[in-house]
């Protein structure tokens, strides 16, 4: 028995892990106490780390036409199904979706951009547009590059406004803070304040000074009318920002329709708090405002993002301790270099002419793709870590657009709602065999430190690392054999040397090519580390806490903050026009449980043991109006879908909001998921609507769906 640290790979908090690990199996996880960022927090999905890595229900063979194959077998297939297509209809019939968990592996952060470009698709999807890319597109257009993302320093602020996110379940997203509800108790604990907006009572709104209910995707309406107050009431201070930003009078401008007044009823929050709010934000000694997945997956999803940090601007808090702030990741460089700014539309996509976005399309059109006859109709489907059956909007029609195309291929370790319809699944190795480094929310991190784990367990002789995998499937696609993947490796690093300096190239040591290219980026970037140095720090390294990166952080081309990009000002006149809208009647929203992750932990007994939590939640004013008894079940019905789910009465959900979790929905017959089966759940994405999005950014609307409600 040995003890092994690791970072947990399952949500962006990023804890230390110590595994107990018995001969090949470990045996058990727990917080590492003595970890730089994390100091022993753990969830208890991090705690059953052992029980994700030996679950008997993952894939350790590769499936062939639902057949256990060799992974000769399987390549051999995939070229067969892959090459007459990409011949006869060219690169674009494939499309790849990339799912979340690519942000939280190796291979994920350096094999996938090599095959994407190998393959030069304008069918790339990823679950980016179901989650987060308005804040993308906003942070483009403001700072110049959309992965310069602020976050908000919650270890120093003196208030804090949550908007849309619920961190005491999720521990946070786009803000990597390890025990979120710690940090948050310390807020509180050194006299600061924190207030959550969400048409939800969640655990984080329970524990706040204060909770605010607000009609689902009314907050860029709330926000503006705080701008409003701000410039109203001569509020607006830069500080030391002012020299940096452009464009302040033009956001005034845009204010001047959103007075608290006129914004109130669409908010559902009356008029005098809004403009309290602003006076708060404005005299607190520093303020953060944080917006995440109820602010992004709605209908002015990049309009309500955008304004999370044009207040963050305005009140003087951007870049500043205490208020938000740029991570400065141990991978990457800090040099100033002009910008050439962010844009948007480099293609479309076929059949809604909906534009591109960071190199890809949006998920709520795949289906569009695939079943639209023509040219460049999507007749194959990679999907790598993803199960976008469960996890996009109508998924009950992509569904079945899926059982219609010519050849699937996905690489995921379960047999699930989505990799059932595959015609070959790869099952890359459990995360106790690969290594990690977050290459992702190192740069979202609240403090800056570095960490990297190299693998827990020997490698499995018989399941290639997913590096490896990606790496064959990518020399597949550019033509080349594809038995070995080291040319790949090879290729890679002689591409990351070329940009190094030449005294580094000697010195760069790894035992696997994750590691090479990992070891180089360390020793180029902002603090010249070393995968050795990180190597012998297995609790990992402080950075110490963030520090101000203005200017040099900006890569807009006039070099400074560009307040308002035009197509957030033409945005706007689409928001205005939206506030005499009729409200709906009753609406959905999701949520998000602490024993679950999106739709793939459900297969783990210690997980869903109690009771049901795939529940809709329903105020008990609506299950009055609408005859609806807790513990009976319900029928939802909506544009896209109707399901029947049990009801639970609660005064936690504003009235005329219900709320049900997603990535649920596991009774789907083609699965190997024999413990997820025994409490299935209903799959909310029924319901969603794949018609509507947020045009700025093509993300989807996953909240604030029109349904209507009754007894079944
Ligand atoms: N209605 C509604 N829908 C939502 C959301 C919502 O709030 N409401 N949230 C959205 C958000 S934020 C997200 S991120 C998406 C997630 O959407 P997806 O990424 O499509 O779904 P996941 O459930 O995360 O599925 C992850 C898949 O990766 C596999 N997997 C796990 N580990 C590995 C690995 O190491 N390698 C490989 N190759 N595969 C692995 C799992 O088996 C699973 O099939 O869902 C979105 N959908
Ligand atoms: N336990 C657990 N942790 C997770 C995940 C998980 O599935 N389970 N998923 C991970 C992923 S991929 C992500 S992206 C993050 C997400 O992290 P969060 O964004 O913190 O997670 P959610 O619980 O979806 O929080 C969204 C909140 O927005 C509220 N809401 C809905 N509509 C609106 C609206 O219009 N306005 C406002 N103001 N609020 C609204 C909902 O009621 C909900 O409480 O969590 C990550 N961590
Ligand atoms: S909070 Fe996230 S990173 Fe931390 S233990 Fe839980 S799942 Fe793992
Ligand atoms: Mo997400």
């Amino acid at each position: 028995m040995r003890t092994a640290y690791r970072t947990c790979p399952f949500c962006e908090a990023a804890c230390g892990l110590a595994l107990t690990v018995d001969g090949d199996r470990v045996t058990a996880a727990r917080g590492d106490r003595e970890h730089v960022f994390s100091q022993g927090f753990v969830c208890p999905k991090g705690a059953m780390f052992g029980q994700l890595t030996h679950d008997p229900d993952r894939l350790r063979q590769p499936l062939v036409n639902g057949r256990e194959a060799s992974w000769d077998e399987a390549f051999d297939a995939v070229r067969a199904g892959l090459r007459p297509i990409l011949e006869r209809y060219g690169p674009n019939a494939l499309a790849v979706y990339l799912g979340n968990p690519n942000a939280h592996t190796m291979s994920g952060g350096l094999y996938v951009t090599p095959l994407l470009r190998a393959l030069g698709s304008r069918n790339v999807y990823s679950a980016s547009t179901v989650d987060q890319m308005p804040k993308h597109v906003s942070c483009g257009y403001l700072f110049g590059n959309p992965l310069i993302i602020p976050v908000p320093d919650v270890d120093r602020t003196a208030f804090l406004l949550i908007l849309g996110a619920n961190p005491w379940e999720s521990n946070g997203s786009l803000a990597t803070a390890a025990d979120f509800p710690g940090r948050l108790k310390a807020l509180q604990a050194r006299g600061g304040r924190f207030v959550v907006v969400d048409p939800r009572r969640t655990v984080t709104a329970s524990h706040a000074d204060e909770h605010l209910f607000i009609r689902p995707g009314a907050d860029a309406f709330l926000l503006f009318g705080i701008v409003h107050t701000l410039f109203a009431e001569g509020l607006v201070d830069l500080g030391d920002l002012a020299e940096h930003v452009t464009g302040v009078d033009e956001v005034g401008a845009l204010a001047a329709g959103f007075a608290p007044e006129a914004v109130a009823d669409a908010c559902g929050i009356p008029a005098e708090r809004i403009r309290g709010l602003a006076r708060e934000l404005a005299a607190a000694p520093t303020a953060a405002v944080y917006g995440r997945i109820g602010t992004c997956t709605v209908e002015f999803g990049t309009i309500a993002s955008w304004l999370v940090d044009v207040i963050n601007i305005l009140t003087g808090n951007l870049d500043r301790p205490g208020g938000v702030m740029f991570p400065l990741a141990p991978h990457l460089a800090e040099e100033a270099k002009r910008g050439t700014g962010f844009r948007v539309g480099r293609w479309h996509s076929r059949v809604r002419n909906l534009p591109e976005v960071k190199g890809e399309l949006p998920v709520a059109t795949l289906a569009d793709e695939i079943e639209t006859p023509g040219d460049e109709q999507v007749r194959a489907l990679l999907t790598i870590a993803g199960n976008p059956v469960l996890s996009t909007p109508n998924s009950g029609r992509l569904d079945r657009a899926l059982g219609g195309l010519d050849f699937m291929v996905s690489i995921d370790p379960y047999l699930n709602e989505t990799t059932r319809h595959a015609d070959v699944v790869l099952p890359p190795t459990d995360a106790a065999r690969k290594g990690h480094y977050d290459f992702s929310f190192l740069a979202l991190s609240v403090r800056n430190f570095a960490a990297y784990s190299p693998p827990v367990l020997p490698p499995d002789p018989s399941v290639p690392d997913e590096c490896d995998i990606l790496a064959r499937l990518t020399l597949m696609i550019s033509g080349r054999p594809d038995t070995d993947p080291a040319p790949l490796h090879d290729m890679l690093l002689q591409q990351a040397l070329r940009k190094a300096p030449a005294e580094i190239h000697d010195r760069i040591t790894g035992d696997h090519p994750a590691e090479r290219l990992l070891d180089v980026a360390l020793r180029t970037g902002a603090y010249g580390l070393s995968l050795q140095q990180l190597l012998d720090n297995p609790h990992g390294i402080d950075l110490g806490p963030l520090r101000p990166r203005i200017p040099a952080v900006l890569r807009t081309p006039s070099g400074t903050v560009e307040l308002v990009a035009p197509p957030l000002a033409g945005e706007t006149a689409r928001l205005h026009a939206a506030l005499t809208r009729r409200h709906d009647d009753l609406v959905l929203v999701g949520r998000r449980h602490l024993r679950s992750n999106n739709s793939w932990m459900h297969n783990v007994p210690a997980l869903i043991k109690g009771r049901d939590r795939c529940t809709l939640q329903v105020s008990p004013a609506d299950a009055d109006r609408l005859s609806l008894v807790d513990g009976e079940p319900a029928q939802v019905t909506s544009r896209a879908g109707a399901l029947t789910v049990r009801v639970e009465v609660t005064d936690r959900l504003m009235p005329g909001v219900v709320s049900l979790p997603h990535g649920w929905g596991h009774d789907v017959p083609g699965t190997r998921l024999s413990v997820a089966a025994t409490a299935p759940g209903v799959n909310s994405n029924i319901l969603t609507d794949e018609l509507v999005i947020d045009p700025l950014s093509g993300n989807s609307v996953l909240n604030g769906i029109p349904v209507e409600l009754k007894p079944a």
